[in-house]
Formats: C-alpha cells, sequence, structure tokens
C-alpha cells in the first residue's frame, strides 16, 4: 500500500496545509467542474469532503490489509438505525488536520466553519439507539478492532420537525438531495433477498429432507459503504443497502411487453428502504417494516458469508471468526435467517447449524417498555416469510423439549415460547433473539438487573451466565473534542491531551477544582459556550435570551416516561409563584427543549404543544421581565446537539425510575460541565457513583419505591387534593390564561395526570420541586456550582465509548484489537 500511495502521478493524498489545499480545488475543478467564483459553499463543502474522504479511505484501505493478514477475528454489527452525525468535522479532527485544512482554506478565503455547517447530516436513527450505534464505530474504529456496520440506507431518514403554530409539523428529510459525498456505491456487492410464496418438503432417495422455499417475489440489495474514522488510526465501514428491483423481474416483464409494469415493479422494490420508522409508534403489522428489517439482515449475513468463504474458510468455523451483534430486536429475525442459509442453502444438518448459530449472535435489549417488545404476527410473518416461520417454530419445538426436562413451572415454559397464542398468534422477537444468542446485555447496570428479574426473567434462570451487562458510553471525541474545542483546549492546557484515547485521564482535573483562577477560565469557557448556543436560538426561535441565564435544558425524544411534563409543571409553579407574590425569587432562567415526537403518538404532540404555550405565555408576559424563558428548539439532530451541551448549565434526565434503559444524553451533558438533576434511572445511577452524591441532584421514587407504590395503587387525585401548590398548577392546564379560549386544549394531560398518571409525575413532583430549590441555591454560589461542573467532568472516564467498546470485547464477543 505504501509504494502504491507514493508512487509518482498518483493522487496526493498527504495532510499537509499545501496538499489539502491542491486537492480541494482539484476535487472543486476535477470532480466538479467549478472554478472558485462561481462555486457554492456547497461546492466548497463537497470538495472538501471528497478531500478529506480520499485520506480516510486510505486508512481503511490499510486497516482491512490488516485485518486480511491476521486473518483476525471479527465483529459485525447489525443495526436498523445509526446517527453518525455531520462527519467533515469528526474525519478532521480524526486525521488531525483540523488547523492546516482552516489555513490552507484561510488562503482561498474561506472559512472553514461556515462550510462545516453546509453538511446535512444523515438522519438515518431515531434517537439514542442510532447515536449509540454510531458511538460505537468510532470507538471500534479507534481501538483497531475488526469490525464492519451493516445497516439500511433509507432514502428518507427521520422527519424533518418544524414547530408551527406552537405544534409540530413533519416533513421529509431529504438528505440525499446534494447528494452525499462520504459514501460510495459496491455495485459489485449485491444480493437477492427472496419475499413471500410457500415451500415444498420433500425426501430424497437417502430419505433426506429437502425444503425449497419458493418465493413470490425477489428484490436486490446494494451496498453503499461510507468510511468511518478512528482517532489518530484505524477505519472501518458502514455498509448500507439499497433495495432495487432485480434484472429478472425487469426481464419478465419486458418479455410481456409490459413496459409499465416493469417500472412500476421497480417501484415497489425500491419502497422497501424509502424511509426509516419513527418509534414510539406501534408498528406491529407493518409488513413494510418486517420487510426492511429482512432485506438488510438477509443482505447482511449473505455478506458475512461470503467474506469468510472468501478468505477459505468452512462455515462450520462461522462464529470463530463472527461475531454477530445485534442492536435490539430489529434485526433478530437473522437468527431464522443464518439457520435457513446453513441448512437450507448450505446443506448443513439442523444441530451443526443450531451449534453455529447460537455462537455467532449476542443480543442487546434497550428498553423495557412494554409496548416498545416488537411482536410479529404469525400471519403475516407466514406470507411474507413462510420458510422463516417454519425454522422458528422448529426451534421454538426443540425449545420447550428443552427445557421440559429441567424444572420449570408449566406457567413459566408458556412464559417463554417463542409465540404468543393468546389472542393473535404472534412471534417474541427478544425470546427469539435470547434462545439464538450466545450473550444478552442491558445497557446500563440497573436496566440489565431488571431485564434479567423482569422481562427475560425465565431465561435468567435457565441460562445465568448468557446475561451481562454492559453500561452505554459515548464518543468524547465528538462530544467534547469536535463540539468543545474551548474546554477541550482548557483540558488539554492544564493535564496534556491523553485524554482524546484515555477519557480516565480526566481525573487529573480533580485538583483544578480547589483552583480558583482555573475555575475563572472554566467558567469563562462554560459562558462563551452559552453565548454561541444563544445566537443558535435566536436564529432558531428568534427569542433572546442573557447568556448569564441559568441554561436548563432538556433534549432527547419526547415521551410521556421521560417526562418533559413534569418539567412544565416545575416551571408553571415558579411562574404562579412569581405571580402570585408579585416578586421573582427564581434566578433568571432559559429552559430548553428540543426533541421530537412521533408523528402518530398524540400524548407527545400535546406535550410539545403544551411546552410552546407555556413558552407564549412566559416569554411575553411583563411582570415576568425576561427573567424566564420557555425555548422549545425544532428539529433535535446531532448537528444541533453540538451547540446545545457545550452549552447547558443544568441537564434534566427525570424520567420515572425503572424507564430509562440507560440515557446516553446525561452522560454528553456531564462531560460538558453541565450538572445533572436527575432520578436514579438508567445510567443516572453510575453517573452519580463516579461523580459523588454531592455533586448530582438527585430526587424521586427508586424503581422499588415506583413498584411498591403500583401495588399498594396509585391515587393521584389524592396528592392533587393534598398539595394546594400543585393544584395549582394542574388547574392551571386548563386554564383560559394558558389555553387561550380553547379549554380542552390540554383536557387530556389534565386528565391523564389526575386519573392515571402511569409515570407517577404527581408522586414525584414535590421532591423535584424542592430539589430545583437547592439547584437554585447552589447556582447563587458560582464558586460552588464551578466546582462541582469540574469535578463531574474529571469523573466522567467510565462512559467513554471505548469503554463500553471494551467491556463489549472482552464480556462478550472474545475479540482482541488490531495494530495498525
Ligand atoms: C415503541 C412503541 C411505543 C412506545 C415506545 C416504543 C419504543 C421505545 C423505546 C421503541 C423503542 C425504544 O427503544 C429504542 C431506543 O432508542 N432505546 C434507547 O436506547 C438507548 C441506547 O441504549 C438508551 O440509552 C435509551 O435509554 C433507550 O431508550
Amino acid at each position: 500500500t505504501e509504494n502504491y500511495f507514493t508512487q509518482p502521478g498518483v493522487a496526493n493524498i498527504g495532510l499537509s496545509k499545501e496538499d489539502i489545499k491542491t486537492s480541494f480545488l482539484e476535487k472543486l475543478f476535477y470532480s466538479l467542474g467549478r472554478i472558485p467564483v462561481v462555486a457554492t459553499k456547497n461546492d466548497f463543502y463537497t470538495s472538501l469532503a471528497l478531500t478529506v474522504r480520499d485520506r480516510v479511505f486510505r486508512k481503511y484501505v490499510k486497516s482491512l490489509e490488516q485485518y486480511v493478514e491476521e486473518d483476525a477475528r471479527g465483529v459485525a454489527y447489525l443495526s436498523a438505525e445509526y446517527l453518525p452525525g455531520p462527519h467533515l468535522g469528526n474525519n478532521l479532527l480524526n486525521l488531525e488536520i483540523m488547523e492546516e485544512t482552516r489555513e490552507a482554506l484561510a488562503e482561498l478565503n474561506l472559512n472553514l466553519d461556515e462550510i462545516l455547517n453546509e453538511e446535512v447530516e444523515p438522519g438515518l436513527g431515531n434517537g439514542g439507539l442510532g447515536r449509540l450505534a454510531s458511538c460505537y464505530m468510532d470507538s471500534l474504529a479507534t481501538l483497531g478492532i475488526p469490525s464492519i456496520a451493516y445497516g439500511i440506507r433509507y432514502e428518507f431518514g427521520i422527519f424533518k420537525q418544524e414547530i408551527q403554530d406552537g405544534w409540530q409539523i413533519e416533513s421529509t428529510d431529504k438528505w440525499l438531495h446534494n447528494r452525499n459525498p462520504w459514501e460510495v456505491i459496491r455495485p459489485e456487492i449485491s444480493f437477492e433477498v427472496k419475499f413471500g410464496g410457500h415451500t415444498e418438503h420433500s425426501r430424497d432417495q437417502d430419505n433426506k429432507l429437502h425444503i425449497e422455499w419458493i418465493p413470490g417475489t425477489e428484490i436486490k440489495g446494494t451496498a453503499f459503504d461510507t468510511p468511518i474514522l478512528g482517532y489518530q488510526s484505524n477505519a472501518i465501514i458502514l455498509r448500507l443497502w439499497k433495495a432495487e428491483a432485480t434484472e429478472s423481474f425487469d426481464f419478465a416483464a419486458y418479455n410481456l411487453g409490459d413496459y409499465y409494469r416493469a417500472v412500476e415493479k421497480k417501484m415497489r422494490s425500491e419502497n422497501i428502504t424509502k424511509v426509516l420508522y419513527p418509534n414510539d409508534e406501534n408498528l406491529s403489522g407493518k409488513e413494510l417494516r418486517l420487510k426492511q428489517q429482512y432485506f438488510f439482515v438477509c443482505c447482511s449475513l449473505k455478506d458475512i458469508i461470503r467474506l469468510h468463504l472468501l478468505q477459505g474458510r468452512k462455515l462450520e468455523t462461522l462464529h470463530e471468526k463472527f461475531t454477530i451483534q445485534l442492536n435490539d430486536t430489529h434485526p433478530s429475525i437473522a437468527v431464522a435467517e443464518l439457520m435457513r442459509l446453513l441448512v437450507d442453502v448450505h446443506q448443513m444438518g439442523w444441530e451443526d447449524a443450531w451449534k453455529v448459530t447460537q455462537n455467532t449472535f449476542a443480543y442487546t435489549n434497550h428498553t423495557l417498555l412494554p409496548e416498545a417488545l416488537e411482536k410479529w404476527p404469525v400471519n403475516l410473518l407466514r406470507n411474507l416469510l413462510p420458510r422463516h416461520l417454519e425454522i422458528i417454530y422448529e426451534i421454538n419445538s426443540r425449545f420447550i423439549t428443552e427445557i421440559r426436562e429441567k424444572d420449570f413451572s408449566g406457567e413459566q415454559i408458556s412464559r417463554m415460547f417463542l409465540i404468543d397464542d393468546r389472542g393473535e398468534p404472534t412471534v417474541r422477537m427478544a425470546h427469539l433473539a435470547t434462545v439464538g444468542s450466545y450473550k444478552v446485555n442491558g445497557v446500563s447496570a440497573l436496566h440489565s438487573g431488571l431485564l434479567q428479574e423482569q422481562v427475560l426473567k425465565d431465561f435468567a434462570q435457565l441460562w445465568p451466565k448468557k446475561f451481562t451487562n454492559v453500561t452505554n458510553g459515548i464518543t468524547h471525541r465528538r462530544f467534547l473534542a469536535v463540539s468543545n474545542p474551548r474546554l477541550a483546549a482548557l483540558i488539554s492546557e492544564n493535564i496534556g491531551k491523553d485524554w482524546l484515547t484515555q477519557l480516565d485521564k480526566l481525573k487529573g482535573l480533580e485538583p483544578f477544582a480547589a483552583n480558583k483562577d482555573f475555575r475563572s477560565k472554566w467558567m469563562q469557557v462554560k459562558l462563551e459556550n452559552k453565548k454561541n448556543l444563544a445566537t443558535h436560538i435566536k436564529e432558531l426561535t428568534g427569542i433572546e435570551i442573557k447568556p448569564e441565564m441559568l441554561l436548563d435544558i432538556q433534549v432527547k425524544r419526547i415521551h410521556e416516561y421521560k417526562r418533559q411534563h413534569l418539567k412544565v409543571l416545575h416551571i408553571l409553579s415558579l411562574y404562579l409563584q412569581i405571580k402570585k407574590d408579585k416578586q421573582n425569587t427564581v434566578p433568571p432562567t432559559a429552559f430548553v427543549f428540543a426533541g421530537k415526537a412521533a408523528p402518530g403518538y398524540f400524548m407527545a404532540k400535546r406535550i410539545i404543544k403544551l411546552i410552546t404555550s407555556v413558552g407564549d405565555l412566559i416569554n411575553n408576559d411583563p411582570e415576568v421581565n425576561g427573567t424566564l424563558k420557555v425555548i422549545f428548539l425544532p428539529n433535535f439532530s446531532v448537528k444541533l446537539a453540538q451547540h446545545v451541551y457545550p452549552g447547558a448549565d443544568l441537564s434534566e434526565q427525570i424520567s420515572m425510575a425503572g424507564k430509562e434503559a440507560s440515557g446516553t444524553g446525561n452522560m454528553k451533558f456531564a462531560l460538558n460541565g453541565a450538572l445533572t438533576v436527575g432520578t436514579l434511572d438508567g445510567a443516572n445511577v453510575e453517573i452519580r457513583e463516579e461523580v459523588g452524591e454531592e455533586n448530582f441532584f438527585l430526587f424521586g421514587l427508586t424503581t422499588e419505591e415506583v413498584a411498591d407504590k403500583k401495588k399498594q395503587g396509585y391515587h393521584p387525585y389524592k396528592i392533587y387534593s393534598e398539595n394546594e401548590n400543585l393544584k395549582r398548577v394542574i388547574d392551571f392546564l386548563i386554564s383560559d390564561e394558558l389555553t387561550k379560549g380553547d379549554p380542552e386544549l390540554f383536557r387530556s394531560v389534565y386528565d391523564n395526570l389526575l386519573n392515571q398518571d402511569p409515570y407517577l409525575l404527581l408522586e414525584d413532583y414535590q421532591s423535584y420541586v424542592d430539589q430545583m430549590e437547592n439547584v437554585y441555591k447552589v447556582w447563587q454560589d458560582p464558586e460552588k456550582w464551578a466546582q462541582m461542573s469540574i469535578l463531574n467532568v474529571a469523573n466522567m472516564g467510565k462512559f467513554s465509548s471505548d469503554r463500553s467498546i471494551k467491556d463489549y470485547c472482552e464480556k462478550i464477543w472474545k475479540v482482541g484489537a488490531v495494530k495498525v
């Protein structure tokens, strides 16, 4: 490789300022056919992206050579969602050419920040789960773990959110409109995927059973590769599949002379990868969603088998060379598909194939919410994947035979069935994933515990060693080094740069918490970041805030369990207090929200309207005199997030205990020096452990207390009637002042809280309000606040995704790094 790249005449991929400038101009002229005077910002962005992509590909080629040479064991990560965020800035950091590039562009009178801002990010995920997959890719690449990530190339990612008249309005995300300079199509890597039809069973002369699936339709998946670069090191590939019609189908239709029918078929085939489904919506019965899942699983497994055989290996050793991680149950049909490929296509015996399968997959669970556990109707599977349904029944019946010999009650056994036949028969995908995997993990200590005590309790009793925990992590390179360059610089000036690859080194900041001069620099950085965020707020909403205000922020998907409306109740309590007392003892605060609501989730969309209505009222009330602001930032994304975390003072992590599997926003805030007000839920528990309870604002019931409360019978109305302040706040929800003459506007929220309140807002209300009083007390003491902020950052080492990936390697994958 070295020789190839250094041959005269081969593209210049040097990293000096001059090299970058030359390549940049070459891309502009020869790839885009532009000269600077007529070039648009997007042309400049594209030229720079192509310049950087060449250099990233070079790293990838070298990594790949090494993996092949060492015949290394590798990881295939299967995820229906990815949220990589903008690539350009991250790649510049990882190539360590940020400053060289800035200067090269400056010499051409161009501004790097403006060009960075041109990038449209791939929104190929809903939230936490997709972003986690991308953080893990960053760490896999940085650590040199042989790996490949597979997913779906959605033409339209997560919908774009606008706020009109206070309501969320959705529109399609056309992220490919300006073309995507980071991806490379691989027309030669494509596979056929079949759907529908029926199966035929026959016996040969040796009485061996042969099963043939005669499909009804078939389509083709083509690979699109995006290189993901690690810090100072390797690159790995994100391989996304796009659906197309197969030639054979077009051909059959042409023969009939029906050109339009052929084109129609083509369009129908391409539907499969058109659009990402928003979660938090009832997906059961959504045929297209199941097609998407099977489509990408089928292509990915065929590709893995191709790579395995390419190296001259036998399929019997697949599990020795590959481990396949299932990111939630979305790819769990892979268990049946691998069995089909091994048994039907490659003629392996069932027992051998099952051994390979069970030793290949590992499954990560990301939620305990019952409504979020995937169940596919048996009838839908029979129509779409008849052979897979047979395989699932076979797995089920062998599994039941196995557990009947053990010490399980009839009730337990039927609870463990892969098929749920109370009501419409469905397949429990979490059970399929659990039975078909050698390891199952949750995403925080609390969540993994609950997973073993609740949702998969019987399985944990059967296979205690199969279950483990890997606490989530985030890439501190994107979420500190790239997005918060001021804080990163201050940290590096004082403790060096080792934290970029070893986040534990932040511990070296601890002694600085006692240093007044350092504290002042620290808060100066925070203030600059808040000014930057204030500019974005003004641009996006027109609302002006003073950067000295306490920036109290909650950004995440809108969901009742995350309790954005608990924050609203708190804000209203402050507001009503000011109105009553005719004076304001609350420190000047901007309450910032952002997040998308699933388009079909009625309550979540109401909560957005509630936030914006409270904002309209408070932001324009002269009696509040500008000291309280309520802001809803539209269209939350990775790009926007990178401006939000650095500017935050207070991080809101207020889900009902036991509901948030981990959370990762909580980590991003704390890493950027925000203090957390939160419940003992998900990874909050571990964050508090790490930063110290004295540096964390805790409130609310514990998971156990929640369970007890529900068992005893929970009566929100009683709490309401006994708490005068709370009663005032709740009644205000249906007041004319807030609803401006439409008393029905928030009636659903009001009724829900008083009658059911499934997420115990009323129960936790007083404890929250009290803890917020404490927050304000500490805020009045800036030295104390600064000290707590520094101590938070100093103790965030555990939450690097590098640590998470090392945990996966040791506890689950048994895969090691390859040195490049
Ligand atoms: C579906 C239907 C109805 C209501 C809710 C859902 C639903 C909820 C959550 C579907 C999927 C859900 O989980 C996916 C997800 O993104 N989970 C998040 O994964 C992150 C990474 O592990 C965690 O940090 C978050 O706590 C977890 O919510």
